[in-house]
């Protein structure tokens, strides 16, 4: 049986990547995100977005995103974390605006935006962010990236906490654990602690800080930094909708796993020097300082190691 999806509806232009920087993919990941205000499945098929097709096969969910990409590969090396669908269309965005038409399978306006005026002011222009609509006009993304598949983070925010209990590696409570959490390219936070209680909380805005998809790390080491933790995990849109998720954090002994010498190999001319680096590193690919490392030459006929630079550390 072959479901038959309406071919028109409510869908419009709800944000626009006209001109990504390098940071972003650059110039060629140009992508329009639409979305479906009504509360039924739409059939894209032979609609039409910045005057070429959306291919067969095309739907947009009711109240979901869709990411109309001018290269769906670089698109997706990007946005790893993108939680709708993703369509390829050859659109060529100007970076000093144009007037974009969504028209409908039988050749009807669905909507449109002129972004020229946007453009003009370089809003959203080669400098990592978007354009995205609000309730009345289009602004600037607040967040970096923009917010593909996801609510604009222009609209008014929610807050979405992060929570959680630290204990040391012997389970017995960890106070004051200091707590910095990472979302990539967007920012870095310290979360609250207290001297005498191993919570540790931190209320980012959703989406400008965090939305679904996102990757995040936790950094977690005792007051005295001799037991750490990493923890890294994926924001689901159901983290989202409830607001707030519990990650309770059990640290451990920085443990030596591996140690880089630069260069890895070298040709030294008789009678020269060459300067080698190592650096060590934990379990979780963090610089691990207080590490002896010792240099020796299995052949001395041959070089010696100068005791002018034993450690480096
Ligand atoms: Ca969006």
């Amino acid at each position: 049986m072959r479901i038959k999806y309406p071919t028109t509806g409510n869908v419009s232009i709800n944000e626009i990547m006209y001109a990504p920087n390098e940071e972003w993919g650059g110039q060629y990941n140009e992508w329009i995100e639409l979305y479906n205000k009504d509360d039924k499945t739409i059939n894209l098929a032979g609609w039409e977005i910045d005057g070429k097709e959306i291919p067969d096969g095309t739907i947009i969910q009711p109240q979901g995103y869709l990411i109309i990409a001018r290269n769906d590969t670089s698109f997706a090396e990007i946005y790893p974390g993108a939680v709708c669908s993703v369509v390829k269309v050859s659109i060529e965005l100007n970076n000093d605006g144009e007037e974009l038409f969504l028209k409908d399978s039988a050749g009807n306006v669905v909507d449109s935006v002129n972004y020229t005026s946007y453009a003009n002011k370089k809003l959203g222009k080669k400098n990592g962010k978007t354009l995205e609509r609000n309730e009345t006009a289009w602004e600037e993304s607040i967040r970096n990236g923009g917010t593909p598949c996801q609510r604009n983070s222009v609209l008014p925010p929610t807050s979405f906490v992060i929570n959680g209990y630290v204990f040391y590696e012997d389970n017995t409570a960890c106070n004051n654990p200091a707590v910095k959490i990472t979302n990539d390219k967007i920012g870095e936070w310290f979360a609250e602690n207290s001297t005498d209680s191993n919570y540790y909380m931190l209320t980012l805005k959703s989406t400008a800080e965090v939305m679904a998809g996102d990757t995040l790390r936790i950094d977690a080491s005792s007051p005295d930094g001799t037991q750490i933790n990493v923890t890294t995990f994926v924001v689901t849109q159901a983290d989202i909708d409830e607001g707030s998720v519990q990650i309770n954090i059990t640290l451990e002994q920085p443990k030596l796993n591996e140690i880089k010498v630069t260069p890895q190999s070298a040709v030294v001319t008789v009678n020269t020097t060459k300067e080698f680096i190592a650096t060590a590193y934990d379990q979780y690919g963090n610089p691990l300082e207080g590490v002896f490392i010792y240099w020796t030459s299995t052949n001395k006929t041959v070089g010696t190691v100068s005791p002018a630079l034993p450690n480096m550390l």
